[in-house]
């Protein structure tokens, strides 16, 4: 007689290891978050005063860039090593690594950004204190602003739990669609995986719905980083020694 699983023990083992895999990714996620909901709720009304959103706004262009995009590069940091603990994802070419995160960490990030955000007077925790738009003036590219706020509003909106944004951050991160991968393959059957660790999640939270909204914001995602890309093309046409010499090297490694 051949001995093979039977349906239920085949379910089992798909599901332990989905299981597993959900675990090992929220623990990632809650390790590398740079700072817990908990926290954050606390120092809600903490808003920058008068005088100091002043003193952002008389920033130069390239003063608040580069102060911009050194805050952009912590929270990068931290992205990067949450992809790290992600199942499968050190498996993959040092290649596949470096092009899932350039496209994928500031996608990421914004995600994260959501978590740091207080719908109720629109800002979001920056540099110690909750800064609404306003305080980005100086960097000259307000629709890019706008848009990466309106994207945290609508994510609030959606009112995911940490395992659920946890989930979400992987499979924006690890997506067999993006450029220059050497091994999509390999990519993708990573990429299920998380797919079906996320789908495993909603349907345990009772909110299947969920997965058709959270792929509209993946849309949403895509054009914001795209535009993203796009000011900081022309920011370094426009500041060119600021872009060389004074951005972060991961910053400019993953952006540039
Ligand atoms: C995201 C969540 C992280 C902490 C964090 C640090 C820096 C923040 C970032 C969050 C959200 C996006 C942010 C960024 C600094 C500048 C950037 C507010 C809150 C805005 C969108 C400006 C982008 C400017 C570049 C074009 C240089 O845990």
């Amino acid at each position: 007689l051949v001995c093979s699983p039977t349906d239920s023990q085949v379910s089992g083992m798909i599901y332990r290891n989905s299981d597993e895999l959900c675990a090992s990714i929220v623990r990632s996620h809650r390790e590398t978050s740079q700072y817990r909901v908990e926290e954050l709720h606390a120092l809600r009304w903490k808003l920058f005063n008068r005088e100091e959103i002043q003193a952002y706004q008389s920033k130069s262009v390239d003063e608040m860039w580069q102060h911009c995009a050194i805050r952009l590069t912590e929270a990068v940091q931290y992205v990067v090593e949450f992809a790290k603990h992600i199942p499968g994802f050190r498996m993959l070419s040092q290649n596949d690594q470096i092009a899932l995160l350039k496209t994928g960490s500031m996608e990421v990030v914004l995600v994260r950004m959501s978590r740091l955000f207080n719908t109720e007077n629109n800002t979001v925790f920056f540099d110690g204190k909750f800064a609404g738009t306003e305080v980005f003036k100086s960097l000259a590219c307000g629709d890019l602003i706008t848009a990466v706020f309106d994207f945290a509003h609508g994510m609030c909106a959606l009112k995911l739990t940490e395992q659920q944004i946890a989930l979400f951050s992987a499979l924006v991160l690890i997506n067999a669609d993006r450029p220059c991968l050497e091994d999509k393959g390999r990519v993708q059957r990573v990429q299920r995986s998380v797919e079906f660790g996320l789908t495993h999640i909603l349907h345990r939270d009772n909110q299947e719905s969920l997965m058709h909204k959270l792929y509209q914001r993946v849309a949403v995602l895509r054009s914001l980083c795209s535009l993203h890309m796009e000011k900081l093309r022309w920011f370094s046409q426009r500041y060119p020694l600021t872009a060389h010499s004074l951005f972060p090297p991961l910053y400019k490694e993953l952006f540039a």
